[in-house]
This record gives C-alpha cells, structure tokens and sequence, in this order.
C-alpha cells in the first residue's frame, strides 16, 4: 500500500495555514487507500530555541489540534519524532550522504538564518536531511505538505536517489510530493507577500486555530487589501496578492475551487467579503477549537496516543534503520 508521512513542527500555535496547507489535507488523505503516518516533528522544532515547558505544551496542543481536526489514532499513526529514535539515526546517516553545498542553496535556511547565519544552529542547517530521513525512515511514498516545503522534498529525493547510487542499491523510493488545493500558500493577513507563519511576531498576521470569534473577525477586518472590489474571473486577483490571499482562504474553507467563488462573490466589495470569510472561518474553525481545549485538558489520554502511535512507527522504522545500517556496512 501507499504510505503517507507527513509532520507539523510544535514551534508554536497551529495557525490557519498549518491547518489549510497541511492538516487539512492529511485528514483527506486519511482513509483513502494510504497507509497515513502523522508526527510532531520536536527535534525539528529545537533548531530554534524552545523553552522546554513550552515546547512540551506545544506538542500536546498539536496533537490535539490534529486529533480534533479529524485525525484518528486509530486509522493513523500519530506520534511525536524523538519518541522513535530511527529519525535521528537515520538522519545521522543522511548527514553524511547530503552535501553542504545542497544544504546552502536551501531557502527556508536563509530565511531563519537571516543575516546571522554563522549563529544559527548546526541543527537548523541540517534541517533537510533529518526531514529526508523522518519520511524515508517510513520508505513513504506520498507527502502532503505546502508550497513551502517543495525545495526540501527535491532534496529529500536527490538524498534518496545519491544514497541508492553510493551504495549501488535500490532501497530508498523516490517520493511524491503532494502540493494541491487552493491554499498551499497562505499568506500573511498583513503582507501578500510572506508567508503566514506561526513565528511572525506580529499576531495580526495569522489566524491561530485557539483564536476566538471574536479575534477571527478582528483579524480578517484589519487584513490588507487593496482599495478594488472583487473580480468575477481569477484573471483579475492577478498581481493583488492580499486580495487573493483572502479569495484562497475562502475557497479552501468552503471546499470550493477559486473559480467558483468568484463566480458568487465577483462584484462585490471588501467591506462586504470579508465578513462572509469570517463567518466561514468561525463556522469552521470553532469546533476544532472548543475540540482542542476539551482533548487539553486530559494531557494524559494525548501523551499515552503519542506513545502507542510511537509503538506503532517503531515497529515500521525499525527494521528499514537494520537494513540501512547493514547496507552501510556496520557490523551488527
Ligand atoms: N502559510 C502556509 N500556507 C500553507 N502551508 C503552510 N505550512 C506552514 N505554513 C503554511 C505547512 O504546514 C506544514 C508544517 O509546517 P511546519 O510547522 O513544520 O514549518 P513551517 O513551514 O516553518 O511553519 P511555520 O508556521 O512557518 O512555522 P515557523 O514560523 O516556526 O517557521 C508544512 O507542510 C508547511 O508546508
């Protein structure tokens, strides 16, 4: 069968994009013939600091973000990273294929490196290889991520296929990405031109899956836009990137293609939009929210699903970590 891996960092509050680009889309996919495989990617998170009481909070509330948005433990396997130690290993393994120079042409690295690079961890450098590494350690075939992410899984291919090559073997699968939908990207409220980010220091940015009605609407009220009301073909959101930004958010709340909402709401203005799209949000959003918060406060109903969902990896990671570390020639 076809393996899905994806993860989700607990470097913070899930925001609207985590939830459109990604969650969204793993709990699709959950069901469809695929084996699905879901992680709390924590040893990703510590290539930037994370205060330990928060990251411990963080990875709980990612867990019952994904459980409330419609993943099953029992259909998935839904664990935190460093509770299965093969990702780690392997990812020892794929630091010594991977080469320096694929890492440096990395963009998410110059973006959170920013212009103190030579401060940046060693970790967050090698950031792409421990990813390689947490969806081959699966030999999954499919994942689902957004648009951000599309670099790092072109790496994680070109370690798969040097690894294959070095060793004269044909062992690590060439993965798929799934990027689709009409929120792969989703902006920042505040600048049509970043990403809505879970680190963006301004909280007008993004739409956090634990904000209230009451802030959704506030948030969606303050978005930028620019002073035109909305086309009816998607010819006309071309270079008004905040004003498809909020048509994308809409499409892909309401499960409808662009086309399709333009067809509704073309000729209208902004001042009239946006409190449909907030309406949306919250219809949406607020029962993964009051889910979350009920699933929060029995942390240890999440952390005994992190540890079976963990049992569960271990027994796939396993035996392909034997295979590798023989491949490799280490005596076991
Ligand atoms: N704005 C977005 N639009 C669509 N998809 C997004 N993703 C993140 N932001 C958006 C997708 O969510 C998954 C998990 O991302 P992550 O938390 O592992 O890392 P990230 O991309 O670095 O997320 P953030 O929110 O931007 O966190 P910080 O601020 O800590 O860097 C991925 O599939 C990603 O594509």
């Amino acid at each position: 069968t076809p393996r899905v891996f994806s993860g989700i960092q607990p470097s913070g509050g899930l925001t609207l994009g985590n939830y459109l680009g990604a969650i969204k889309r793993f709990v699709e996919m959950q069901g469809q013939g695929f084996e699905t495989i879901y992680c709390m990617v924590d040893l990703h998170a510590i290539t930037t600091w994370q205060d330990p009481e928060v990251l411990r909070n963080n990875t709980r509330e990612l867990c019952a973000g994904y459980i409330a948005s419609g993943i099953d433990p029992k259909q998935s396997i839904l664990f935190n990273q460093s509770q299965v130690s093969q990702h780690a290993e392997l990812g020892w393994i794929f630091n010594c294929v991977a080469r320096m120079g694929w890492m440096k042409r990395m963009t998410q690295f110059k973006d959170k490196a920013g212009k103190n690079a030579e401060n940046a961890s060693l970790g967050l450098f090698g950031y792409p290889a421990l990813m390689a590494a947490d969806i081959l350690i699966y030999h999954a075939t499919h994942v689902p991520v957004g648009e951000d992410q599309k670099q790092h899984l072109e790496l994680t291919r070109d370690v798969a296929a040097k690894f294959n090559h070095d060793f004269g073997v044909d062992f690590f699968p060439m993965t798929e990405p799934v990027i689709e939908g009409a929120a792969t990207r989703v902006m920042s409220l505040r600048d049509g031109t970043k990403k809505m980010s879970k680190s963006d220091p301004s909280d007008l940015s993004r739409i956090n899956m634990t904000d209230d009605a009451d802030s959704i609407a506030n948030k969606i009220r303050k978005a930028r836009t620019d002073p035109d009301g909305l086309p009816s073909e998607i010819e006309g959101l071309e270079g008004r990137s905040e004003a498809r930004n909020l048509v994308n958010i809409y499409a892909a709340l309401n499960e409808q293609s662009v086309e399709d909402v333009l067809r509704d709401v073309g000729g209208k203005q902004f001042s009239e939009f946006k409190p449909m799209l907030s309406d949306l949000a919250v219809s949406k959003l607020s029962p993964i929210s009051s889910e979350m918060a009920r699933l929060m406060q029995a942390p240890d109903e999440i952390d005994a699903i992190l540890r079976d969902g963990a049992d569960q990896a271990r027994t796939i990671a396993a035996p392909i970590l034997d295979k590798t570390y023989e491949i490799v020639g280490m005596v076991r």
